[in-house]
């Protein structure tokens, strides 16, 4: 039977900055510096040790169009073990990596095929002869609008087809549109599997052909949260399938602690201490927020705790030299309307006065006099928009119910 099996990479912007967290421990700081180099690494670790056929990389390998030295060279590396093991490397370049940027180029090995900054196919050939074609393109400059997929068309003459594009699924919001498509102009090629790249979160578009975002290999900020990695694929005449495998050095995670009980400060150490050895993971780093829901029901010398950024102090004292850490970089009280404002408005109508009168609240001019009359004030801030008073009255509901219970 025909088979081949390969790896889908993409989006490993190598050598990303990490801008804005130099306030880090410097030994977890190095840990995200590198954390793009390591995932690479582990990527090609499992490429060898599977003994795919080959890789394809969807767009974005390096993070900056100058490419800096130190991540090509560490490419290179990689693509050089690759090399020995006889994998081939299929990559296009996307609009971080476009061909219209200036860096110093160093030679890649000869396991490696980019796609040029046209729509071109490339042939595979295992030794038992089974073929593919791969179609792709780099971006030629970095602001790619036009609807590229268009130039994508079939040629027979192999067993497998697989389609590479970096591109904007029309639909997804948060990223640029370049080179956008639809799920139908995908279809209408009958490829076999759609390596995407582009959208940083993971995602299966389609199954039938797979039509696959594997997000990118390592998170870089917190919103590019939870495991990340790669995909692994096997087609063959009856059907394909694959396989998502994490690939990440350093995992950025969000929990939520409820607080539904009544906490004293050791049961809400206790909770925060759990939480952390719940998240550890073996070799691996893990930055985490925590927040604290129902925070009122904390008693007061908890509270303190909270407040005072004594706890998150604690938290992180014993992980900045750990090589599995689990750095706590938040503690936030979390929203707490809706059900706490049931529960404590069945103690009585003076709750409904008050939650009436906090949704009726206007007297914003009155409230905010002190602070806007101050003369440095006035010059460095601007009034308040809507989001941000209802963050204000949000958080002064939450003191309020906090105050009423600790009576
Ligand atoms: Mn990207």
């Amino acid at each position: 039977m025909k088979q081949v099996t390969f790896m889908h990479w993409a989006d490993l912007h190598l050598d990303s900055p990490f801008k804005g967290l130099k306030h880090l421990p410097e030994n977890i700081f190095k840990r995200l510096q590198d954390s793009t180099f390591k995932a690479l690494a582990n990527m090609t670790d499992e490429a060898i040790q599977k003994a795919v056929d080959f890789v394809i990389i969807a767009g974005d390998v390096f993070d900056g169009e100058n490419r800096s030295l130190r991540a090509q060279a560490r490419f290179r590396g990689e693509m050089a073990k690759l090399a020995e093991k006889g994998i081939p490397a299929y990559i296009i370049h996307g609009n971080h990596d476009h061909l219209g940027g200036t860096w110093m180029k160093l030679e890649m090995p000869e396991n490696v095929h980019i796609f040029a900054g046209e729509v071109e196919i490339k042939k595979f050939a295992k030794q038992d002869e089974t073929t593919v074609h791969l179609y792709g393109f780099s971006y030629p400059e970095r602001h790619l609008t036009d609807r590229w997929i268009d130039r994508y068309q079939k040629k027979e003459g192999a067993d497998f087809h697989i389609g590479i594009l970096h591109g904007h699924f029309e639909g997804a919001s948060d990223h640029d549109k370049y080179a956008p498509f639809r799920l139908g102009d995908l279809y209408e090629k009958q490829f076999d599997y759609w390596a995407l790249g582009h959208i940083h979160k993971r995602q299966v578009l389609s199954e039938e052909p797979p039509v696959i975002y594997p997000g990118n290999p390592q998170g870089r900020n917190p919103k590019e949260q939870g495991e990340k990695g790669f995909y692994t694929v096997s087609l063959t005449e009856r059907g394909t399938r694959y396989e998502f495998l994490p690939s990440h050095d350093v995992q950025w995670l969000e929990m939520k602690l409820d607080f539904s009980q009544a906490a004293s400060p050791g049961s809400l150490f206790d909770a925060c201490r759990q939480a952390v050895s719940e998240v550890r993971s073996e070799g691996k780093g893990v930055i985490l927020s925590l927040e604290i829901e129902h925070a009122h029901m904390l008693d007061p010398d908890a509270e303190t705790m909270l407040q005072s950024g004594e706890l998150l102090e604690i938290l992180q004292e014993e992980e900045k030299d750990e090589n599995s850490f689990v750095w706590v970089r938040d503690l936030t009280i979390g929203d707490m309307a809706g059900i706490d404002r049931n529960l404590a408005a069945a103690k009585g109508d003076f709750f409904e006065d008050l939650f009436s009168e906090i949704d009726g609240f206007d007297r914003w001019h009155e409230g905010l006099m002190p602070l806007f009359s101050h003369n440095a004030a006035r010059r460095h801030l601007e009034g308040l928009n809507e989001e941000e008073k209802k963050q204000v009255l949000l958080e002064a509901e939450t003191r309020l119910l906090q105050l009423l219970a600790q009576d």
